[in-house]
């Protein structure tokens, strides 16, 4: 089984500033701990981060074919982008939403997400244990969804 990890923009920036909201731990560590959690499950792993929207849209694509699920934390995008909703449609992969911070708890404009309705499900407000939570949901679900019928 192999995951395709997608960070969008600003989350390189992570412990260097506003710590209050998303931690201290940097990048790096979400990167280390999200290939600690796929090797213990036995997951192969591509891990992306990009500012730019066309870019996460090609890393998307890319999975097609590539990989068996998509954990993605859009950032700002979640927001705001039908191009990385149809790119989800389109490659057709199950996908889980992350969220380091509680978005129900914030702005209203942090209320709308335009790629949940292309997610199995949405982790929010764990901090970066939520990749861990995600990557595990969507072993669960491909798992499941590869069993033959009564099992
Ligand atoms: O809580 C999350 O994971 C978010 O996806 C983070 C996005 C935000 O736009 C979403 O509403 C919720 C922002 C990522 C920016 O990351 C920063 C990291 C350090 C300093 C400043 C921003």
């Amino acid at each position: 089984m192999k995951f395709l990890v997608l960070n969008g923009p600003n989350l390189n920036f992570l412990g260097i500033r506003e710590p209050e909201i998303y931690g201290k731990a940097t990048y790096g560590d979400l990167e280390t701990l999200v290939r600690q959690v796929c090797a213990e499950e036995d997951i192969e792993v591509r891990i992306a981060q990009s500012n730019h929207e066309g870019v996460l849209v090609d890393e998307i694509q890319s999975a097609y074919g590539d990989c068996d699920g998509i954990v993605i934390n859009p950032a700002a995008y979640t927001h705001t982008s039908v191009a990385l909703l149809d790119a989800l449609k389109a490659v057709g992969l199950p996908a889980v939403e992350v969220h380091i911070s509680d978005v129900s708890k914030r702005e209203d404009f942090r209320q709308i997400s335009y790629l949940r309705a292309a997610c199995i499900a949405t982790v929010a407000g764990e901090g970066l244990p939520g990749y861990a939570t995600a990557i595990g949901l969507l072993k669960k679900h491909i798992l499941g969804a590869s069993l033959p019928p009564n099992a």
